[in-house]
């Protein structure tokens, strides 16, 4: 049963939930209103926003926030709802008028939730359907972990990561994906909340599907909690006849419930007397009831149901089980267009929303004002004032600090100059010396996490791995090595380990760095997660990756091997498009080291970069190109700025070679004839597209504003003569390089792959693909006719 926390003698918690619940309702249809309908429109473009979508997710949302939630608790709110989350911040003094206001505009409130534009009130950004429901279950894994490692006080209060989803979340696969990998690492403290209003976008949905919801959730380990029908329905239900009306509601198909809903009582009453008409019981329930109340009675779904809510997720609280609540909703309860099939997008007019608020007793000119048309506004105020959620605010909202982890001058490495590496081999070489590192780099060591998705022992994690452990709350023994069958590898488990290995689904993988790399602000406790897959299987996660970096979610991304090096394996596994992709990708700093020198200074930068307010996440694209490493002293800040010249070119001259990662040894061959005929040319090493056109950009626009600027990459080509010819090459699609030509109005000649999928050695593939050192030669004697 309810407790009944009376808050004035008159009024009981779920009545004043009831009140915040239709504040909530009205607030969230006004701002979407007053977006489209009242806000000047400068371009007549539709502004759009989700009432239907909206009401339906009220109750849910009343019920969690108002009652039931804690403010440790971490929430990801479905996309479509966003006004309804802006309304309850607004009701507890963390939204202002003019945010709401300004819904979908410039400086105002964003469409979707947003960490990075909305503020710290936000937990997680949504707006990606599916992503943000999974991201709570490895937001979870990552509270456990962070636990397990000591990063915060054991006896703090563990949070509840919650979902609140729609149902047509759940056709996302990535859903699927993480639900496997959660029941693999045990996860906990979650909580998924559908608002299963059986309405996508297009539609309604049909039924087939739904029955399979409780097993699949339930064969992955969590509960099932499902909340049909509410407290009037089941009471109608127990009565004389009431449970041929229940098997008639629960044969009822979607579409025919919708329906009936849009149309009403009188709809309702002919479709139930035309089926059970001759059933006394059932005649007995609804004759006595008015059109509006057989509507209101037929339409209590638990979802809606303030107490069924409350008693649920109370009883909920009592298990740290991940639960799927499968909350019975109706899209646009209480709105003109509720059930309608159409109404996702759907709005009511102006005559519907002035009716509407005649129905709330809210006066023209006080929409926004908070407690307005309420019985007893003061008597809810209070009971919003304390409500727990909302306790102990801070300035930072629901941000939580942790320091920086200081970031050595130099990192351990092992002897890398004169040796023949790869840039893959040196990463996993110098991780394991990080792995073993005394002193003021056992900090850093110790703040690492890996992860992979079944590729941690072929991205060459295995070395850091078998020093650090693998990540399990459980420990778990090595069955390989405890019956000492030889192996390089443990994967015995414990609560110590820094390695959460991860299925094959990168998603997942992004999705956990995504969480990980949000600890900071999240939990409370900085750690340095660095994730490894196969360079061409970013692309199977992008979207997650993509989320990541909305989210700001800051860790450092190991994509290797990559391009068509990989050489006999390739095929499908040829990266060629990355490069690109690694300098469109918004708050994601990417680099292709060639030699590992390079990649030292580079894996330090990114544990810094990554930590600092205005760094981002960091994308390291390796090799498997073996290379004789030289002894040379580099410019770190060059490096990191993403080119340097090997060999600068003599004033005024009219040819330089540049290249980046595993095509360093054909473009240094090329370059030693070329500067038979050419002594002035220069070879220029690129270590980032990504960061040289950022440069240039953030050049180019302070002297917009009047500042004298110059970017590395212009002063870098400044020796060159104006009409200098460049040939870049890469191992990866050449439109990563073509738009140097434009920082100076030299010509560029850009040699890289730009088809894929021929198996072969790398001198075959490397002619095929014309990036050898003789199609480098070809190119610049093309330049230089
Ligand atoms: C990955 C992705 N694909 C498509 C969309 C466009 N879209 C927005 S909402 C929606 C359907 C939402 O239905 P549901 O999750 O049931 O939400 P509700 O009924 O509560 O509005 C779709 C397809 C999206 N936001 N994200
Ligand atoms: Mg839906």
């Amino acid at each position: 049963m309810n407790e009944i926390r009376p808050i004035e003698p008159a009024l009981t918690t779920l009545d004043a939930l009831a009140s915040v619940e239709k504040k909530l309702v009205w607030l969230a249809s006004w701002m979407i209103h007053n977006a489209n309908h009242i806000r000047p429109n400068r371009d007549g473009l539709k502004v759009g926003g989700h009432q239907a979508s909206c009401a339906s997710a009220a109750s849910i949302m009343t019920a969690l926030y108002f009652e039931i939630l804690r403010p440790y608790d971490r929430v990801a709110v479905k996309p479509h709802a966003g006004p309804v989350l802006h309304a309850i911040n607004y009701l507890f003094g963390r939204q202002s008028v003019e945010q709401m206001a300004g819904l979908r505009q410039m400086g105002g409130a964003q469409a979707y939730p947003s960490r990075a534009k909305d503020g710290p009130e936000i937990d997680f950004s949504t707006g990606s359907v599916g992503l943000g429901v999974a991201l709570t279950s490895f937001a979870s894994l990552m509270q456990d972990y962070v636990r397990a490692h000591g990063f915060v006080d054991s006896a703090s209060p563990r949070a509840r990561h919650v979902a609140i989803a729609g149902d047509a979340e759940l056709d996302e696969g990535n859903i699927y994906e993480a639900l496997l990998e959660g029941w693999k690492h045990d996860v906990r403290d979650v909580w998924w909340v559908v608002d299963y209003n059986r309405q996508s976008l297009d539609s309604v949905m049909p039924d087939r599907l739904f029955g399979r919801f409780e097993g699949l959730f339930r064969d992955m380990g969590w509960k099932v909690v499902s909340l049909k029908y509410g407290k009037r329905l089941e009471a109608a239900f127990a009565r004389p006849g009431g449970s041929s009306l229940r098997g008639w509601v629960d044969d009822c198909p979607n579409s025919i419930y919708s329906a009936l809903t849009f149309q009403g009582g009188a709809a309702w009453r002919q479709a139930i007397l035309a089926d059970m008409g001759k059933s006394r019981g059932v005649r007995a329930i609804i004759d006595p009831l008015s059109d509006a109340e057989l509507a209101s009675l037929m339409s209590n779904l638990a979802g809606h149901d303030m107490a069924a809510l409350t008693e649920a997720f109370r009883a909920a609280t009592k298990t740290d089980q991940p639960t799927c609540f499968l909350a019975y909703t109706i899209k646009g309860m209480g709105l003109p267009f509720a059930g309608h099939k159409d109404n996702h997008a759907g709005m009511m007019t102006v005559e519907q929303m002035d009716a509407f608020r005649a129905q709330l007793n809210i006066r023209p000119g006080h929409e926004w004002d908070k407690w307005e048309g309420l019985a007893q506004p003061k008597a809810v105020e209070r009971f919003v004032a304390g409500v727990p959620f909302a306790e102990n605010l801070t300035p930072r909202g629901r941000r939580l600090d942790a320091p920086a982890i200081p970031v050595p001058a130099s990192l351990p490495q092992p002897k890398i100059t004169g040796r023949r590496m790869s840039t893959q081999g040196g990463f996993g070489e110098i991780l394991s010396e990080i792995g073993r590192a005394q002193g003021e780099s056992a900090a850093l060591s110790k703040r690492i996490v890996t992860m992979s998705p079944d590729v941690a022992v072929s991205t060459n994690l295995g070395p850091w791995i078998n020093r650090r452990g693998v990540f399990d709350r459980h420990t778990r023994d090595d069955v390989f090595r405890d019956g000492k069958l030889a192996s390089a590898q443990r994967w015995g488990t414990s609560p110590s380990g820094q390695h959460i290995e991860l299925g094959i689904a990168e998603q997942n993988l992004f999705l956990l760095l995504g969480a990980a790399g949000l600890s900071h602000d999240l939990l409370g406790a900085r750690v340095l997660p660095i994730g490894t897959v196969y360079d061409p299987f970013v692309n199977r996660g992008h979207d997650a990756l993509f989320y990541a970096c909305y989210q700001d979610a800051r860790f450092l991304l190991v994509g290797t091997p990559s391009g068509i090096t990989l050489a006999p394996e390739g095929g499908q596994h040829q990266s060629t498009n990355t490069p690109s992709l690694a300098i469109v990708q918004d708050r994601l700093a990417s680099f292709e080291p060639a030699y590992c020198d390079e990649l030292a200074i580079l894996l330090r930068h990114a544990f810094d970069w990554m930590q600092r307010p205005e760094g981002s996440a960091v994308w390291l694209r390796l090799s498997t190109q073996i290379l004789p490493q030289k002894e040379r002293a580099l410019n770190a800040a060059h490096v990191i700025a993403g080119a340097h010249w090997v060999v600068p070119p003599a004033p005024g001259s009219r040819i330089a070679i540049a290249y980046q990662g595993a095509v360093a040894a054909e473009a240094e061959q090329a370059f030693e004839d070329l500067r038979e005929d050419e002594p002035g040319a220069g070879l220029l090493a690129i270590t980032s597209p990504d960061r040289l056109y950022a440069g240039w950009r953030a050049a180019q626009r302070a002297r917009r504003l009047g500042n004298a600027a110059s970017s590395h990459i212009e002063t870098l080509l400044a020796p060159l003569a104006r009409n200098a010819a460049i040939v870049t090459v890469l191992d990866g699609h050449p439109a990563a390089h073509a738009w140097l030509g434009a920082v100076r109005g030299q010509r560029v000649m850009a040699l890289g792959p730009d088809h894929f999928g021929q198996s072969g050695d790398i001198t075959d593939l490397y002619r095929e693909y014309e990036i050898d050192a003789s199609a480098i030669l070809d190119a610049c004697a093309e330049a230089l006719l």
